[in-house]
């Protein structure tokens, strides 16, 4: 028992561009302050700056390219191989960009999550700060969700909430909202790897054992969730 709980949580992370999420994971590891290792870093885009922090930090990588494969069930397999080669007990999508098919995500069920920069269930999809902006919303966020077959529908974790400022860009909301991202992703992984944080056979989130009714906060005084 004693040596289960020490042992750290392995995951795999799957990136497709800049890896700044990733990097805030690594940075939480090297800190102490996460007990995951991390087995392998793959991304579909084979020059992913990700790919490079995660050289730096001495873990594998991979490249499942999907230019190379001419359907996404094709794809989805090579990559699902790709990621079993690692047996992580939870994939990490930090900046992943390209939809799963049904048949990966259940594999994974349970084992997969996702952050994504709104406040779902609105705004899924891509290019979501202009759209926050088009829409005229005062406050937008973050959300760390189970990956389903649901493309950002799967059922959410927990929301950091970030104002929308007179004078926003998309390029300035889209930084403050990373801030958070950073802030936020790593506590999840850790709670995750504590076994505090579940997806229960009826889908529901469970954190301690309780059923979320919503997305749980970090309070931004002592970090502690609410
Ligand atoms: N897959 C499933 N099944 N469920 C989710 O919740 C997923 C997922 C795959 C990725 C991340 C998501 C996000 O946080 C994510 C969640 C890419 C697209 C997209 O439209 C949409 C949502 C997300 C990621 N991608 C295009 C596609 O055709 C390709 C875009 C590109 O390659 O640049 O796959 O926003
Ligand atoms: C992050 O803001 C993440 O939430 C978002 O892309 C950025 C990736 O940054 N994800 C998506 O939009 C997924 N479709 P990073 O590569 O520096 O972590």
């Amino acid at each position: 028992m004693a040596a289960a709980v020490n042992t750290p949580l392995p995951i795999v992370v799957l990136i497709s561009g800049r890896g700044s999420n990733l990097q805030s994971i690594i940075d939480a590891i090297a800190a102490g302050e996460l007990p995951v290792e991390i087995r392998a870093v793959i991304s579909n885009r084979p020059d992913a700056q990700g790919l490079q922090r995660a050289a730096r930090a001495s873990i594998a990588t991979r490249v499942v390219d999907h230019r190379q494969y001419p359907e996404r069930m094709a794809f989805d397999a090579a990559l699902q191989a790709a990621i079993d080669d690692y047996r992580p007990q939870l994939v990490v999508l930090a900046g992943f960009m390209r939809i799963l098919t049904p048949a990966l995500v259940q594999h994974y069920r349970g084992r997969m999550i996702n952050i994504h920069p709104s406040l779902l269930p609105e705004f899924p999809g891509l290019n979501t700060h202009q759209r926050v902006l088009d829409a005229g919303r005062k406050e937008t966020g973050a959300t760390i969700h189970f990956v389903t077959e649901e493309t950002d529908g799967g059922p959410a974790i927990l929301q950091a909430r970030v104002a929308v400022l007179t004078g926003d860009d998309a390029d300035s909301l889209a930084a403050r909202v990373l801030e958070q991202e950073h802030r936020v992703y790593p506590v999840v992984i850790r709670w995750y790897a504590e076994g505090r944080v579940q997806l229960d056979p009826q889908g529901q989130v469970r954190f301690d054992h309780d059923v979320l009714e919503r997305p749980l906060r970090l309070s931004s005084e002592s970090g502690a969730p609410c």
